[in-house]
């Protein structure tokens, strides 16, 4: 067996283990963070559960800590206290970005872990097999329920070798990127062996993980072995460590090979994390603004390799260069060492640790800037700024631009590598979490006025729906629901979050979405790809979208979209999605019949019909006739 089965196995709890099936899994660890978390919690509690049932939930604060109002504050007061009630650790604004410290304090190999947040799989960087859901599905597994995934290929991605200098695992993520495109991921499992994975480090390996997700993969993994024990004894966590590593004759469904020594310094450009060049062939152009952090690099070797590059040195003028290292731990340990002192003296401005400009909370560059993050998104647009240019890349190119104010490689301009040492020791100071009450009963979970009740749906779809909006392929959650310092802090606020949906694709869009009784997007291929911002699901449901009928899903994007009781459909012939126009009445037989029956799905567009098809369990079906997964849950529960 591979390392993703030997998993898989261990945790079944229905389903056979067969590429196409529906499994059910049992959960051990879940994760969410303050941006998806309000709404997770709101679920939780709507299902009357006293006690979580997983071995540990964590909930983190990172993506909304701009406090220009009192939004975000209240946010942050009611996920405290309810923590403490339900018996979640609570790890407040400061204490770093989830996926970083999630890895660094908590995460076990051969565990299973689902998280609120679609970079949840940057802990198969030690070997757990973690998943991005949405939060109601997070709910769902705090209260003891399995989470349901088709069960996926697994690709075996061996590297060989070793990376030269100036080359990072930055730019294997980039180069499978390059391979696989930003939909070639769905329905897989990646997980990386060969000889190749000897070489690097758990930072390292979590910066791939990290960012497969943008491959629209399941999930991704590394085994875990002695690099992974290493690991976790400087953390001072050796006692977590289980060796899991694959049979020498295991199988896999695919494999791609990637030669490390043979790869150069890459850069993906905007708007798409898949539009990857070789920095050499786009050197030269000017740079704005350059920024080292996110959960993918902000590790404390990316951080001090950083401090090793700009030791007695300065920041180019023109570029506005910002550094948030992703955990406290990682900030303690640099400002211990001293290694702060250089990159505070480069010219860099430090940010708290947290997501910040990877969200758009904060640092949205100038107009028409080029800025060059060493993040995983850049949909246009999430930066903050529509026409900022945004590219992605690693730290070392990142360096080498903020040096030279242009886009360079790192092996023309930065002269020797520096050895980067992991350190004996991690700073390892678990006070920072808060354990919950050992009580729950008599904490009162405080809800300021940003924290609005849930909204309850039902199934009311009938025999025909207008279309509100038709796009294009790649459509990601950023277009859908845009993020940002502006509109983020409405996340626990449906009513007032759901007016900015489709906001810089099409500002009308809520408006007329709202004044249709039942309405209907027409999307592309991998439509919802990106995050797994249930609001992308819940925003649209609340305008009164009742279907979206698409040439294809994003796979977090497509099970939100059926937790809030919205029927996803897709072109039988993609070709049909041209027969399709804004504004057009579709009719269809009585869709609550259809689902029941499990008949074809066939639209009525202007005289032409157009067949479409719903791959969705029995469940998926149940789920959709109820208005919903809550309300299933409670009518299953009666
Ligand atoms: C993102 O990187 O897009 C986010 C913000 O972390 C999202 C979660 C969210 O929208 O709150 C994600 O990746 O799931
Ligand atoms: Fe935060 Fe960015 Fe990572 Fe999302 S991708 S969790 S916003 S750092």
């Amino acid at each position: 067996m591979n390392v993703a089965k030997k998993i898989i196995s261990k945790h079944l709890i229905s389903g056979s283990i067969e590429a196409g099936r529906e499994i059910a899994l049992k959960i051990d660890q879940t994760l969410t963070q303050d941006a998806t978390g309000t709404m997770a919690y709101l679920q939780y509690e709507a299902m009357g559960v006293p006690r979580v049932k997983t071995e540990l939930s964590v909930s983190y604060v990172d993506h909304n800590t701009l406090q220009s109002g009192f939004e975000n504050a209240d946010d942050h007061k009611f996920l405290q206290t309810i923590s403490a009630k339900y018996g979640i650790i609570f790890s407040p604004a400061g204490n770093g970005i989830c996926h970083q410290v999630h890895l660094e304090r908590f995460g076990v190999p051969g565990k299973t872990l689902i998280g609120s947040d679609s970079h949840t799989p940057t802990g198969g960087g030690i070997g757990m097999l973690a998943f991005g859901a949405g939060g109601l599905d997070v709910a769902c597994a705090m209260v003891g329920q399995p989470f349901y995934i088709t069960m996926p290929k697994i690709i075996k991605v061996r590297l060989v070798g070793k990376l030269r200098d100036w080359v990072s695992a930055k730019d294997i993520i980039l180069e499978l990127l390059r391979i696989e495109t930003v939909k070639g991921g769905r329905g897989k499992i990646y997980e990386f062996c060969g000889e190749g994975v000897k070489n690097l480090s758990v930072p390292e390996r979590a910066t791939i993980t990290n960012m497969a997700t943008e491959l629209g993969a399941t999930t991704s993994l590394f085994p875990s072995d002695e690099i992974t024990r290493d690991f976790l004894n400087r953390q001072g966590r050796a006692q977590a460590w289980t060796e899991i590593t694959p049979d020498e004759d295991a199988a896999y469904d695919g494999e791609i090979t990637i030669d490390l020594p043979s790869l150069e310094p890459l850069i993906a450009m905007p708007h798409m994390p898949d539009k990857v060049v070789k920095v050499k062939d786009v050197k030269g152009i000017k740079v704005d603004q350059v920024a080292i952090g996110s959960c993918t690099n902000s590790s404390f070797s990316d951080m001090m390799l950083a401090a090793e590059v700009l030791k007695n040195k300065k920041i180019n003028k023109n570029v506005s260069f910002v550094v948030s290292p992703g955990s406290k731990q990682v900030l303690a340990m640099l400002s211990k060492s001293g290694a702060l002192f250089n990159i505070i003296e480069s010219g860099a401005r430090i940010l708290e640790s947290a997501c910040g400009p990877c969200i758009g909370m904060g640092q949205a560059p100038k107009s028409k800037a080029v800025s060059l993050r060493t993040f995983n998104r850049n949909f246009e647009g999430r930066s903050g700024t529509k026409d900022a240019q945004v590219y992605l890349c690693s730290p070392e190119v990142a360096l080498a631009a903020a040096l030279t104010g242009e886009i360079a490689d790192p092996r023309d301009v930065l002269g020797g590598k520096p050895t980067i040492q992991m350190p004996e020791n991690f700073l390892a100071d678990d006070d920072q979490f808060q354990q919950p009450a050992a009580d729950g009963s008599k904490v009162e979970v405080i809800k300021g006025p940003n924290i609005v009740s849930l909204k309850q749906f039902s199934f009311d779809l009938k025999t025909d729906a207008t279309v509100a909006l038709k796009v294009g392929d790649n459509i990601s959650t950023d277009h859908i629901l845009p993020a940002g310092a502006k509109i983020l802090p409405f996340r626990s606020n449906l009513p007032k979050i759901s007016q900015f949906t489709y906001a810089a694709v099409d500002p009308d869009f809520a408006s007329r979405a709202k004044d249709i009784k039942d309405a209907i997007i027409v999307g592309g291929e991998n439509y919802g790809q990106g995050s797994s911002r249930e609001h992308a699901a819940l925003a649209p449901r609340f305008l009164n979208v009742k279907i979206v009928l698409a040439k294809s899903f994003a796979r977090i994007h497509l099970a939100n979209l059926i937790n809030f009781g919205i029927i996803p459909l897709t072109f039988d012939d993609p070709n049909d999605y041209d027969l399709i126009n804004l504004g057009d009445n579709l009719d269809f037989a009585d869709a609550a019949s259809i689902l029941k029956e499990g008949k074809d799905f066939i639209i009525e567009a202007g005289g032409k019909y157009i067949k479409t098809k719903y791959d969705l369990t029995r469940r998926q079906k149940d789920i959709l006739l109820a208005g919903g997964l809550l309300n299933w849950i409670k009518q299953n529960a009666d």
